[in-house]
């Protein structure tokens, strides 16, 4: 199938979210303000995606993301002159928010303390406090800050294709940084259960008297079909044994890797960054620079998981790699901390600053050369 059918087919049987709709004309009307004005755009995606298990969904598999990369970039770009659209997962950090919402037990609670003139900021936070405040409202009165949440990987992927598609208005001006944890696999519509699925015979068999009262056919979630399989058991599989009738098994389909059309089509003058996730640093390197030849795009960053707040790789077409570090609190790097670091352990203390103020300017760079190149 090419990539276009496979787009095609995504999109017709993988329904919109409720506010896509609403959500482009913010976004419209955000980029050609900020167009008129010769301003930079960027299209910062940050938080992991859902992937429902049911329709009306109670259960969910979930991407590692607290979106921690996505709002601190988000920050550092407003800084750099950029107007930000930030397609977050809900609830996920947001910029200036996340400087107190996750830092304490009490969240921003702890920050305030209750006085005779009513509530204020704690005096020994109150100046940090006064500066990202200035921040947020320069952002909010000049209109620079433009946030859209998304929840599940249908809902990501439909508002992705539709600002993309918007940004292309920018050409080459527009920049896209794909920060997002996005799942690799989902559950097709025509195979998720309608309901709750059921973890007890009871249940799933009131579930089918139902269905069968109401002429449905059962649902598909394959817990629910092995009713006379009950005592069943899996022979391939180690003990404690578990009949597999007791059993969830989800079967899951590869999301289609809309990368490709991303670049071709929807935004095909502007620049693209995407972020490359791994766990084995023996492999980073290599998938990040696989990636970037796969897609045909302008930048991937390489992260580890384990230390991807200390290093990130970037890997761009015709450059070497390039490594980019945050300082140590109180001593410098040897090479044999690096070494290390580079082999996925991670430094006792935190790191020393935040490693989006190189990243963001480092970015920023590529993309004057982008432009220059394209316009
Ligand atoms: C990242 O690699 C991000 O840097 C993190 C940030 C998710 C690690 P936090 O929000 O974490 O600061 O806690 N994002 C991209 C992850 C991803 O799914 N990439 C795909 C892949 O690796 C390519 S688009 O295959």
């Amino acid at each position: 199938m090419s990539a276009q059918d496979q787009e095609d087919v995504y999109f017709s049987t993988n329904p919109p979210p409720r506010h896509l709709e609403a959500h482009a004309a913010q976004a419209r009307a955000f980029i050609d303000a900020h167009a008129a004005a010769g301003r930079r755009v960027v299209l910062v995606t940050s938080g992991g995606t859902t992937v429902p298990l049911e329709k009306q969904t109670v259960r969910f598999i979930d991407n590692f993301s607290a979106g921690t990369r996505g709002a601190t970039s988000a920050e550092y770009f407003l800084e750099a002159g950029y107007a930000v659209i930030f397609l977050h997962r809900e609830f996920s950090l947001t910029p200036y928010a996340r400087h107190f919402s996750h830092a304490t037990t009490g969240g921003f609670l702890d920050f305030l303390e209750v006085g005779q003139g009513g509530v204020s900021a704690r005096p020994d936070v109150s100046a940090k406090m006064a500066d990202i405040l200035s921040r947020y409202h320069t952002a909010r009165t000049e209109n620079l800050l433009l946030s859209i949440p998304f929840v599940t990987i249908g809902d990501y992927l439909h508002e992705l294709r539709a600002i993309s598609r918007l940004m292309a208005s920018l050409g080459p001006r527009g920049l896209l940084y794909l920060a997002a944890a996005v799942s690799d696999f989902f559950v097709p519509p025509e195979r998720m259960a309608e309901h709750k699925i059921q973890s007890t015979d009871l249940g799933r068999r009131a579930q089918e008297a139902a269905a069968a009262a109401a002429g449905q056919a059962p649902s598909s979630a394959d817990s629910s079909k092995q009713d006379s399989e009950e005592e069943e058991f899996d022979n391939f599989d180690s003990s404690p044994r578990v009949p597999r009738s007791k059993r969830l098994v989800i079967d899951l389909d590869p999301v289609p890797k809309l990368l490709l059309n991303l670049v071709d089509g929807w935004a095909p003058r502007g620049m693209v960054s995407s972020f490359k996730l791994e766990t084995d640093p023996t492999i980073l390197v290599t998938k990040a620079r696989y990636s970037l030849e796969r897609y045909q795009h302008h930048l991937v960053i390489g992260n580890l998981l384990a230390t991807r707040k200390w290093e990130v790789v970037f890997v761009s077409p015709g450059r070497e790699d390039n490594w980019l570090r945050v300082k140590r609190r109180g001593k410098e790097w040897t090479d044999e901390d690096v070494k290390r670091l580079r082999q996925g352990e991670v430094p006792k203390e935190e790191p020393g600053e935040e490693i989006e103020r190189f990243i963001i300017p480092a970015v920023k760079d590529l993309h004057d050369q982008h432009i220059k190149a394209n316009e």
